[in-house]
């Protein structure tokens, strides 16, 4: 091709006469040598990946009937047309979620490519049957909804995507986004037609837990990650905004918390910030949950206000499980004012349906080390034993409880970690099962689990063997221990089934939940830990499938690679080979 101009522009025209063919085979498209005397057209690798398995490329797999069609349609990508056909409150909602889809149908093309502005148009109507619905509610919020892709008529495809609110039209959006792919042989965005699929999620509650005090994240990061869960569906996001080495949440009603708790003036979420954030997260079907974790897990910040103990103290080993130690008193009037005006702050930002109230790791050594603690049990004849330590949490818990319901002015659910106050053998006598769902931390073979699901309390499951992304099992600052030990791949994290770890209690699972808890990881690693292991938990989540990880697999690949198209720098699983062959 180097003999002539005119030579090279012939040698440039031959695109259409690929080198590669793909066809699909036992649900891989496999290579071949695409002849170019050949009347067949030839077959891009996107094209074949929709119909060579059950799901597509969907991600995560439709729970309903699903039927892809057999086609795929050129369309013009400057020519997508999306028409609400009722309007209400969740207006501004359902015009975010239109422009949201559109920018994913760009994102189809690879860089740097422009597709063919031929083809036909695609029209999409929304028939959102409660259009004033705007809000989430534990495990009442309805989102299903089903789509429709009608066959070929002359000149454009519809699209119509029904649900019952704002929240299933969302999610309707996001399938159909993942039905348009490019031809890069061809260089056509394609749509797939004559398409059905009615589709609902098999868990209320799909999250992934942020750390943010440990280390802080820039609030660019935490959108990219709400985009990211946004496209898997996941929906809540859940804000572990405090804890003993900074107070980064800015609380106006008591300034010097922030002021003295965060890392600098610049790494504090102030009130703007979290709206924004807030904001961001709902016009993508994600609800914001706030965790303050009390009564241990505080520390910095609170060094003025003399209502912790411990704080600081060694050898921490003794005190608590993580340097600094600090826990508050429980026994200071004057501690239920500060936190009545903390979950205020937290109210005026964060317009929650469930509220986190932490409760993990508290340590009785800890509160032990104040001689005040000790006169105060000793008033109310409580023993220095477990039984008056659980006492006086419970205490705390439950005047921490009425603040709560006084600063939200609302009993909203509330969350608490698996503790010895949830011991299912006693956690009845402490926690009503209608206020509380416990959260999950420890194994999900925990007789715990079992225990507590018997006694008819809802969990959520963050089961560490499966559902912890940090570098945890031990491997925090002075442990010497600073190595990511084992590393829980997607696989395990697809495999976590709650349905298997509940049985008969199966109902009674609201969902589950990724941590990652941040003493090794920031801004810069977020991508990588977080993707695509919250992926296989997402698609976990909304599919319940019986199948394993190996059923998954090339549609894993695609959706990696989907996220990495979004910004997203998430963790390479395979090479490529493996959807191209028999690998
Ligand atoms: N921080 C807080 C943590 C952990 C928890 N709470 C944690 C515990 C064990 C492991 C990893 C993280 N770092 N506030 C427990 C819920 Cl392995």
């Amino acid at each position: 091709c180097v003999v002539n101009l005119l030579f090279v522009l012939q040698c440039v025209s031959t695109e259409e006469q690929p080198a590669w063919h793909w066809s699909c085979g036992d649900g891989k498209c496999v290579k071949s040598k695409h002849d170019p005397k050949s009347s067949e057209p030839a077959l891009s690798l996107e094209a074949c990946k929709m119909f060579c398995n059950e799901y597509g490329m969907l991600w995560p797999a439709p729970t309903g009937e699903t039927d892809l069609g057999r086609f795929l349609s050129k369309i013009n990508i400057n020519n997508i047309e999306i028409q609400i056909l009722k309007r209400g409150k969740s207006d501004d909602l359902m015009q975010a979620a239109g422009r949201r889809f559109k920018g994913l149908v760009g994102l189809a093309v690879p860089l740097g490519l422009t597709p063919k502005q031929t083809g036909k148009a695609v029209y999409v109507y929304l028939v959102n049957e409660n259009p004033d619905v705007k809000e989430f509610t534990l495990s009442d919020t309805d989102e299903s909804y089903s789509l429709r892709v009608s066959p070929e008529s002359n000149e454009r495809i519809n699209a119509t995507i029904f649900a019952n609110n704002f929240f299933g039209i969302r999610h309707g959006l996001e399938t159909l986004s993942q039905l348009i792919v490019f031809d890069d042989i061809k260089n056509h965005l394609l749509i797939a037609r004559d398409v059905t699929i009615d589709d609902k999620p098999a868990y209320p509650y799909r999250g992934i837990l942020l750390d943010t005090a440990r280390n802080y994240y820039s609030l660019e990061s935490i959108m990219a990650t709400i985009d990211a869960m946004a496209a898997v569906k996941l929906n809540t996001f859940h804000w572990h905004i405090t804890d003993s080495q900074s107070f980064p949440f800015q609380s106006t009603k008591r300034p010097d918390l922030t002021k003295y708790g965060a890392y600098s003036p610049a790494k504090i979420y102030t009130k703007d910030n979290i709206r924004a954030v807030v904001d961001y997260a709902l016009e993508r079907g994600i609800r914001v949950l706030p965790e303050f974790d009390a009564p241990a897990h505080v520390g910095e910040g609170w060094q003025d206000t003399n209502l912790t103990v411990c704080f600081n103290a060694q050898p921490w080993q003794s005190f608590c499980v993580e340097p600094p130690c600090g826990q508050l008193n429980p026994v200071r009037d004057e501690l239920y004012e500060y936190l009545e005006d903390i979950y205020s702050d937290m109210a005026e930002v964060f317009p929650t349906d469930i509220f986190h109230m932490g409760g993990d790791e508290v340590s009785e050594k800890c509160w032990n080390t104040s001689v005040e603690i000790q006169q105060f049990m000793q008033q109310n004849r409580w023993q220095l034993d477990n039984e008056g330590f659980l006492n006086l949490w419970n205490y705390f818990q439950t005047k921490a409880q009425d603040k709560v319901y006084k600063a939200f002015g609302k009993r909203l659910p509330l969350i608490m970690w698996t503790s010895t106050l949830t011991n299912y053998v006693h956690a009845d006598r402490y926690l009503n099962k209608d206020d509380y769902v416990i959260q999950v931390w420890t194994t999900g073979a925990d007789p715990q689990v079992q225990g507590l699901l018997k006694k008819g309390y809802r969990l959520i499951l963050s089961n560490y063997d499966a559902l912890y992304f940090d570098c945890g099992f031990g491997a925090w600052v002075g442990s010497g221990n600073n190595w990511c030990s084992p590393y829980i791949g997607w696989q395990k994290v697809y495999e976590n089934s709650p349905k298997v770890i509940a049985q008969e209690y199966y109902d009674q699972i609201l969902g589950g939940e990724a941590a990652l808890w941040s003493e090794q990881s920031d801004s810069a690693t977020l991508d990588g830990r977080l993707w695509p292991r919250a992926a296989a938990l997402a698609e976990r989540l909304w599919a319940e499938l019986p199948t394993g990880w190996q059923d998954a697999e090339k549609r894993m690949l695609h959706a990696r690679e989907r996220l990495v198209r979004m910004g997203i720098k998430a963790e390479s699983i395979e090479p490529e080979w493996c959807y191209q062959n028999d690998g």
